[in-house]
C-alpha cells in the first residue's frame, strides 16, 4: 500500500500558517528573485478567483486586486519541507521525496499495514500532524502503487483523501484524456493523438509493438500505466543504493540548466567514482544516477550492465545516458553517481568482461598516480573543463 503526500498551496500555506493575519485572504507567492514576474503558488482563496502557478504576476494582480502579494522565501519552504519529511518518517522508513511538498509512503511492514483501513488511518495521521504542528493542510492519496497513488491525490483537492484500487482506477481515469496519465506531457499526447489514442482506455487497449515503434522502451510502459499498474519501488533517498556500492555526489553552489556544464560533472563524479574502485580493488555492474532539482525532487535511476567493469569511460557512458533520459526541465540543484552491485575480484589482474585494450587501462592508472602525486585537478577530461 503506497501513500502519496501533497500539501496544499504549499508556498501560500507556509505564509498563512506563519503570519495569522493572511488566514483566509487571498495570498499569492510570486517566483524567487530571478521569476519574480510569475506566480508560484496561490492560496485557494486567491484560486477562486482564477489566480494559479505560472501566470505572470501582473495578470494575477489584475484577477485578485485585494490579495497579499509576497515574495517567495525557498529556505523556509525548504525547511518546512525537511520537518515534513521527518513527521513521514514516523509512519515508515521508507519514504521517498518527491518535490519540495510532495512524498511517496511505502506502508509494507508496518502496523499501516496490518489490516483493511490502516492506509486510511495513517493518511489521517498525517494530515492531522502536518496541521497541528505546521498549521498545514495536505492532500493524499492511496493506492497499491505509486502511479494509483499520485493519480488519487488529484482527485480531489484541498483536505482530500482518496483511495483507489487497479479497478477503479481504470472506471475513473479511462475515459479521461491521455494527458492525465502521470507522466504524459504534452508533447507525448500529441503523439498519441497522432495515433488515434485519444483517452488512457484507448492506450490500454492500443497494440503494445505499435506503441514501442513510436516510443521505443517508454511504449510499453505507458501501457502498463494506462492499466493502473506501475512497478517501480518507494526509493528512500537517504539508504542510498546497494550496501556494496560506491559514490560521489555533488551539491552545485547555483542551481544549474546547462546541459553541457551537468554532464561535464558527470564525467568528473564518473571519474571519482572509477579512480576508488580501483584503488580498492573493486568492480561494479549497476550504474546509478542521483538527480535531484532546484525543488528538492529527487531521482535514483539506475542501470545494469552486461558486466563488471571499473572503467570511467563505460561510467560516464551510462551515467549520462540516464541523466539525458529522466532529466526534466528543471533546474538542477545535486547529481551523484554511484556504482552498485560491487566485487572484489580474487586473482590479481581480473579483467573486466569489457575487455579494454591494455593501453587504455594503462592510461587509467596513470592519471590515478598523476593524481595521487599532484591531485585531483592536475589531470581532467575536456568534458569536464566546463
Ligand atoms: P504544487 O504541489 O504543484 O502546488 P501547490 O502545493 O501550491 O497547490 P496544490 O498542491 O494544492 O494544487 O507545487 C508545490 C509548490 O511548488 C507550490 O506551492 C509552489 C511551487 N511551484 C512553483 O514555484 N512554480 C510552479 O509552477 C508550481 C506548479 C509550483
Ligand atoms: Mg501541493
Amino acid at each position: 500500500m503506497i501513500l502519496h503526500v501533497d500539501m496544499d498551496a504549499f508556498f501560500a500555506s507556509v505564509e498563512q500558517a506563519s503570519n495569522p493575519r493572511l488566514l483566509g485572504r487571498p495570498v499569492v507567492v510570486c517566483g524567487d528573485p530571478d521569476r519574480r514576474g510569475t506566480v508560484a503558488t496561490a492560496s485557494y482563496e486567491a484560486r477562486a478567483f482564477g489566480v494559479h502557478s505560472g501566470m505572470p504576476t501582473g495578470e494575477a494582480r489584475r484577477l485578485c486586486p485585494d490579495g497579499v502579494f509576497l515574495e517567495g522565501q525557498p529556505e523556509k519552504y525548504r525547511s518546512v519541507s525537511v520537518y515534513l519529511l521527518e513527521l513521514y518518517k514516523r509512519i515508515t522508513p521508507a519514504v521517498e521525496p518527491f518535490s519540495i511538498d510532495e512524498a511517496f509512503l511505502d506502508l509494507s511492514g508496518t502496523a499501516y499495514d496490518a489490516n483493511d483501513d490502516g492506509a486510511e488511518r495513517a493518511a489521517r495521521t498525517l494530515q492531522r500532524w502536518a496541521h497541528e504542528r505546521l498549521g498545514l493542510s495536505a492532500t493524499v492519496g492511496i493506492g497499491p502503487n505509486k502511479l494509483v497513488a499520485k493519480m488519487a491525490s488529484g482527485v480531489e483537492k484541498p483536505q482530500g483523501l482518496t483511495r483507489l484500487e487497479e479497478d477503479e482506477f481504470r472506471r475513473m481515469f479511462w475515459p479521461q484524456p491521455v494527458a492525465a496519465l502521470w507522466g504524459i506531457g504534452l508533447q507525448t499526447a500529441q503523439a498519441l493523438e497522432r495515433l488515434g489514442v485519444r483517452t488512457v482506455g484507448d492506450l490500454a487497449r492500443f497494440p503494445e509493438a505499435r506503441l514501442a515503434g513510436a516510443f521505443g522502451v517508454n511504449g510499453p510502459r505507458m501501457k502498463v500505466a494506462a492499466w493502473g499498474q506501475d512497478p517501480s519501488p518507494v526509493v528512500p533517498y537517504y539508504e542510498g543504493v546497494d550496501a556494496r556500492s560506491m559514490g560521489h555526489e555533488f551539491t552545485l553552489l547555483k542551481d544549474l540548466e546547462d546541459q553541457d556544464v551537468l554532464e561535464g560533472l558527470l564525467v568528473r563524479l564518473a571519474d571519482q567514482v572509477a579512480r576508488r574502485m580501483r584503488k580498492e580493488g573493486y568492480l561494479g555492474r549497476i550504474v546509478v544516477l542521483k538527480l535531484r532539482y532546484a525543488d528538492y525532487e529527487t531521482l535514483l535511476r539506475q542501470r545494469a550492465l552486461p558486466g563488471f567493469t571499473d572503467d570511467e569511460t563505460v561510467i560516464q557512458q551510462v551515467a549520462r545516458r540516464l541523466f539525458r533520459e529522466n532529466r526534466g526541465r528543471k533546474p538542477v540543484r545535486l547529481l551523484g553517481v554511484t556504482m552498485a552491485g560491487l566485487e572484489r575480484p580474487q586473482g590479481v589482474e581480473q579483467p573486466s568482461i569489457f575487455e579494454r585494450d591494455r593501453r587504455a587501462r594503462a592510461l587509467s592508472r596513470g592519471i590515478d598516480r598523476v593524481r595521487d602525486l599532484y591531485g585531483e585537478r592536475a589531470v581532467l577530461r575536456a568534458a569536464a573543463l566546463r
